[in-house]
């Protein structure tokens, strides 16, 4: 059991982001079994959820003429169109029938305003409005993050990097991640975490 002051981060293991999936990552579901073991080793367990409506900014069908895994300019910067995925109430944006989670205290949904996107746990795209995931585990006592989950380059890394700058002590359990890996965001998310503090294992 790991201290009281650590808590484990469980980032969209959602059917969309599985084999199958609107969204799928390669091997997204291979990493469950391994995730469900770790819950038992921490008192606090968080789960998120992408949450989106169906006139979400971030899905190229809401943008004519504009192709899935383009980058367009959002008021708050760069911002990847992807396909649609995890629709609120949707099959895609339930958790995988594998996933444990009985375990977990909280469940985190995020990116449900229609004109911003939120791949962070903790604060959406515009690095500025916050999920009200910070304070619960500040609250909780919490100092020590293990992050886990899809994907490692965008809705976990972004996480990392956020909790990292917030001062938490943050590990990310690589062999618990699978990439989205588009146009090498896999190696610059890597950098950027290790540039940040954040600890690979
Ligand atoms: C994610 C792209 C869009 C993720 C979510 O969970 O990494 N990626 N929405
Ligand atoms: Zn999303």
């Amino acid at each position: 059991m790991k201290p009281a002051t650590d808590a484990l981060i469980v980032i969209d293991v959602q059917n969309d982001f599985c084999p199958g999936g609107a969204l799928a990552v390669a091997g997204g579901d291979e990493i469950i079994s391994r995730i469900n073991g770790l819950m038992g080793d921490f008192a606090t367990v968080v789960l998120t959820q992408d949450w989106h409506p169906a006139n979400h900014a971030s899905f190229a069908a809401n943008h004519p003429g504009a192709e899935p895994f383009s980058l367009t300019t959002m008021p708050y910067g760069p911002q990847v169109l992807w396909p649609t995925h995890c629709v609120q109430g949707t099959a895609g944006a339930e958790f995988h029938k594998d996933l444990r989670t009985d375990p977990a205290q909280l469940v985190i949904r995020k990116g449900f305003r229609p004109e911003i996107d939120s791949y962070s746990a903790f604060f959406e795209n515009d690095h500025n409005t916050p999920t009200g995931l910070e304070g619960y585990l500040r609250s909780r006592g919490v100092t020590a993050l293990t992050l886990v989950g899809l994907a490692t380059d965008y809705c976990v890394a972004y996480s990392a990097l956020d909790a990292a700058r917030l001062g938490f002590n943050v590990t990310v359990l690589e062999g618990a991640t699978r990439a989205i890996d588009l146009n090498g965001s896999l190696a610059a998310a890597r950098a950027e975490m290790q540039a940040a503090g954040v600890r690979l294992t």
